[in-house]
C-alpha cells in the first residue's frame, strides 16, 4: 500500500439526509481507538481535525433537495482536501454521511489523474448512490455522489470534476435496495453491481477477484467508500436506513483482507456510521475493526501480492 502513512480527515457531514448523528462519526472513529489500531498494524497515523464544513440546516420539504449549498460547500472543501492527502499518505475519510464522497471521490480521482494512473472505485453500500438532484425522490444527496463522480449530468453549481471517473471503473457491492432510475443507469453505464443474490450464488470473493484483477491490470488505483449499511443491520444497528439481509461478520471481513493482499487501495471512506444509534459503540468497533482487516490485520499470513 506504498507509504505507511495515514492520513485521518474528519468529515462529520450530516446534511447529505435528514436525520441527524452522523456529525458525530469521526470522534467515535477516534474513541473506538482507529489510530492506536493502525498504530499496531504498522502505519503512523496523522490526525488532520474536522474539516469544518456546513454541520446543520434545517429541514427541507418532503420531496424538495435537501441542503444543496451546503452539499456543495462540504463538496469543495472535501475535494480540496483529498487531493491535499493522496501527496502525503493514504487518507481515511472519517464521516460523516455518503454525501462525503461526493468531494472526497472527486478529489482523489483528481490526483490519480496528475499521476497518470486510472482511478477505481469500490462501492460497498446496500444502495448504489447514483440518483441526480433531478431523479432523487427523496431529496437526500447522500444517494448521489456515484453520479457525480462519474459526471452525470444535474450538478450544476457543484465543483467541476477535474477528473471523472469512467463508470465501467465503479465496482458496487452488497446492493440490495435501487431505486428505477439508478437500476437503468447503472445498466446504461455498464457498471459492476454485485448484489446479495449474486454474493448468495457465488460468494463474496469471486466477483471481488475479478475487479482486483481488472484494477491491477489497468495498473489502477483503488478508492474503497464503505458505508455502514453493507453491513447487515443484526451486527451494524448504528445507521439511518437499515436494510435486512446485508454482508456478515465474515463477508466483510474477507473482503477487506482481500483488499489488503491486493496492494490496490489508496484511500477509505468510512460512512454513515450514526453513533447516536449505536449499541454500546459496537458499530463503531466493528468498522474499526474492518479498517484493520484492510490495513493488514490478519490471522495467518496468506498474501499473494508481492507490493504493500
Ligand atoms: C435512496 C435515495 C441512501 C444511503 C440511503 C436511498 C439512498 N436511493 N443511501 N442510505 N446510504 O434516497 O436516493
Ligand atoms: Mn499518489
Ligand atoms: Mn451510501
Ligand atoms: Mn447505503
Amino acid at each position: 500500500m506504498g507509504t505507511q502513512n495515514c492520513i485521518l480527515i474528519g468529515a462529520g457531514m450530516d446534511c447529505g439526509k435528514r436525520r441527524r448523528g452522523c456529525v458525530m462519526g469521526p470522534d467515535a472513529y477516534r474513541t473506538a481507538g482507529l489510530a492506536e489500531t493502525l498504530a499496531e498494524l504498522g502505519w503512523q497515523s496523522e490526525d488532520r481535525g474536522n474539516v469544518p464544513g456546513p454541520v446543520w440546516v434545517e429541514n427541507a420539504p418532503t420531496g424538495e433537495v435537501h441542503a444543496l449549498a451546503e452539499t456543495i460547500e462540504w463538496t469543495r472543501l472535501l475535494t480540496e482536501a483529498a487531493e491535499d492527502a493522496m501527496a502525503h499518505g493514504f487518507p481515511i475519510f472519517l464521516g460523516g454521511d455518503h454525501a462525503l464522497s461526493l468531494g472526497t471521490v472527486a478529489g482523489v480521482a483528481a490526483h490519480a489523474k496528475r499521476e497518470g494512473k486510472p482511478q477505481f472505485v469500490l462501492w460497498l453500500d446496500a444502495h448504489p448512490d447514483i440518483n441526480t438532484p433531478q431523479t432523487t425522490t427523496s431529496g437526500n444527496l447522500h444517494g448521489t455522489p456515484i453520479a457525480y463522480v462519474t459526471g452525470q449530468a444535474g450538478f450544476e453549481g457543484f465543483p467541476e470534476l477535474k477528473a471523472p471517473v469512467p463508470p465501467e471503473n465503479v465496482c458496487f457491492i452488497g446492493l440490495r435496495s435501487v431505486d428505477a432510475p439508478e437500476r437503468a443507469s447503472i445498466t446504461e453505464a455498464g457498471m459492476t453491481a454485485i448484489d446479495m443474490r449474486q454474493i448468495d450464488e457465488s460468494g463474496i470473493a469471486a466477483p471481488l477477484s475479478e475487479f482486483l484483477a481488472r484494477v491491477e491490470a489497468a495498473g489502477g488505483v483503488l478508492h474503497v467508500s464503505l458505508d455502514v449499511d453493507f453491513l447487515d443491520p443484526s451486527i451494524a444497528p448504528a445507521v439511518g436506513t437499515t436494510v435486512p439481509g446485508g454482508a456478515t461478520f465474515r463477508e466483510a471481513h474477507l473482503v477487506m483482507e482481500m483488499l489488503h493482499d491486493s496492494g490496490l487501495v489508496t484511500s477509505l471512506d468510512m460512512v454513515e456510521l450514526n453513533p447516536f444509534l449505536d449499541d454500546r459503540g459496537r458499530t463503531a468497533n466493528l468498522m474499526v475493526d474492518l479498517a484493520a482487516s484492510l490495513f493488514g490485520r490478519r490471522v495467518f499470513d496468506r498474501r499473494t501480492h508481492s507490493h504493500s
